[in-house]
């Protein structure tokens, strides 16, 4: 057990609307990550949120006749209960309209960018895209619109504050050059280093406004010691990551434990705002920067970006309801690499869930567990010794060192363990998954080779150890399994009901699900 901390996060959603599968797929990556931490003995803390001022709200919630609390309230309670129905493990669950907790870490966060004179009042005059909450230039748009929102960007003259973020373009790219801090994946990096990199090498990042005048409904974050002035979303928003820690109030030990952040997971269209605004941030109120930003693709549907438009947009809900939430968990960590884009389909998911939850894993578990039932009344003992067809497989981690000499098709020299950890270890989840599966297509190819149900006729010891080395490898199978799909891997285990003696010895008590854990789709 390991005596490390471990601080993930996501960012924090808008609640203008209801979660889609785009935001879930970040949720459920980070939630494998914290609760593999967590399983592998790291002191881990695991934040997810709600972005909750900015102009895009007060429209929406105006759109439905609420006033901006009210609306953000409903909103933010449905993110809740998928939240939970999903299995995320967060530990907490940061709002920026949380006036206890979240305002005094970003007036502090404020107050440290002014102590550094990194804040000067100016006049902004340009565009400003409500729906990115981002000021934009004329070269970033197509035919006059926005790209991402397809909208026309509104015109503003104001009197804001400006945060010098040109004074930091050479120090972070530096940064990201030198490693120290990474982003994956690493195409990011050079990505960013485009932007702050002028012709000649020099930084051409120019100063943020971060400051917009108080509206006429007035919600967001007053700037300290000028109420006039709201921050700017953005700088409010990334706050989040310090303020739920405590950051600014008067108990900062969350802080102290877990700050810098380990992992900040982000999707791939918010990478500038975490690689140079946050990064800055932090330098100008010198505090330590995140070891890793991890960025991921997005998800598209049927070959197209999900839009309402489009009319094809997938609710997570939808496969919650008719598949399950541990085969949504594992389509997320298996059949995605995170950091592409990917396509979902109804038609993609029900192929894949049959192949390899109702028939993969689904399967090995009710045949191996209805011999053991009928052959053995479920109690099966045996070791490790006596099963050498798949000893190097299933226990690698046990007997490495004993691979040689065992001249049988099952040897496989790399260790399924070793493999696991060491992609777990590395964010790579679906690789991690694709060893688990490793692990489950070798105990079916054992039923195959060794048919345990034609053994157990001729001689019922040896049939024994064949169950014995099959029950043992799902145990395996789902303590990997726990991080991805903790439900599924609970009941494994409890079907399996290993248990292990003082000399060590691993006997089973298991029995046979009544029902298929993962039934046939047609
Ligand atoms: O940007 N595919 O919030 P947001 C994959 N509040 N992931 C997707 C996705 C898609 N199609 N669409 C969204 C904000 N996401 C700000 C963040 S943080 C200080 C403030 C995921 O509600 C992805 O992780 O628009 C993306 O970065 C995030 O949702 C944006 O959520």
């Amino acid at each position: 057990m390991s005596e490390k901390k471990f601080y993930i996060t996501t960012p924090i959603f808008y609640a203008n609307a209801e979660l889609h599968i785009g935001h879930t797929y970040t949720l459920i990556l980070s939630d494998i990550l914290a609760r593999y931490h967590r399983a592998v003995g790291d002191k881990t803390f695991f934040l997810t949120g709600s972005d909750e001022h900015g102009d895009k709200i007060v429209r929406a919630a105006q759109k439905v006749n609420l006033g901006p609390q009210a609306f953000v309230n409903e909103n933010v309670a449905k993110m809740e209960a998928l939240i939970r129905e999903l299995g995320v493990s967060n530990d907490f669950f940061i709002r920026t309209s949380d006036k206890e907790l979240h305002w005094p870490g970003a007036k502090k966060l404020w107050r440290a960018l002014e102590e550094a004179g990194d804040i000067y009042k100016g006049t902004y005059k340009g565009l400003y895209c409500v729906g990115c909450e981002a000021f934009i230039t004329e070269k970033e748009l197509v035919n006059g619109k926005c790209v991402h929102h397809d909208t026309a960007p509104e015109h503003i003259e104001e009197e804001n504050y400006f945060f010098k973020l040109s004074k930091y373009g050479s120090e972070i790219r530096r940064l990201m050059e030198e490693g120290v801090l990474k982003i994956t994946p690493q195409s990011k990096v050079n990505e960013m280093i485009a932007l702050i990199a002028g012709p000649s090498g020099e930084s051409v990042l120019g100063d943020v406004s971060i400051s917009r005048p108080e509206r006429a409904i007035p919600w967001g974050i007053p700037v300290p010691n000028d109420p006039a002035q709201l921050m700017y979303v953005w700088c409010d928003a990334l706050s989040n990551y310090i303020s739920a820690l405590g950051y600014g109030s008067d108990n900062e030990e969350k802080f102290k434990i877990f700050w810098p952040a380990d992992i900040q997971v982000l999707g791939k269209d918010i990478v500038r705002f975490h690689a140079l605004l946050w990064i800055a941030m932090l330098l100008s109120a010198k505090l330590p920067l995140p070891r890793e930003l991890l960025v991921h693709g997005f998800v598209n549907s049927g070959g197209k970006k999900m839009s309402k438009t489009l009319g094809n947009v997938l609710s997570p809900g939808e496969f919650i309801a008719e598949y399950g939430k541990d085969a949504l968990r594992y389509y997320f960590a298996r059949e995605v690499t995170p950091s592409e884009d990917w396509d979902l389909t109804r038609e993609k998911f029900k192929e894949v869930y049959n192949a390899n939850l109702a028939n993969g894993l689904g399967n090995l578990v009710s045949r191996t567990l209805k011999m053991a039932e009928q052959y053995f009344v479920g109690n099966v003992t045996g070791d490790v010794a006596s099963v050498p067809a798949i000893r190097t497989k299933i226990s690698a981690v046990e007997i490495s060192g004993d691979v040689a000499g065992l001249n049988i098709p099952y040897i496989i020299t790399n260790s399924i363990l070793t493999r696991y950890h060491a992609y777990m270890s590395a964010n790579e989840i679906n690789k991690a998954a694709d060893v688990i599966w490793e692990l489950i297509s070798h105990l079916d190819q054992f039923v195959t080779d060794f048919e345990p149900f034609k053994l157990v006729k001729t001689d019922k010891k040896a049939a024994e150890n064949v169950i014995w080395g099959l029950l043992y490898g799902l145990r395996e199978v789902a303590q990997m399994l726990i991080p991805m799909m903790p439900d599924t891997a609970k009941t494994i285990l409890e079907l399996v009901g290993a248990s292990v003696s003082a000399n060590g010895e691993t006997a089973f008590s298991s029995k046979a699900p009544a029902e298929p854990l993962f039934k046939r789709k047609e």
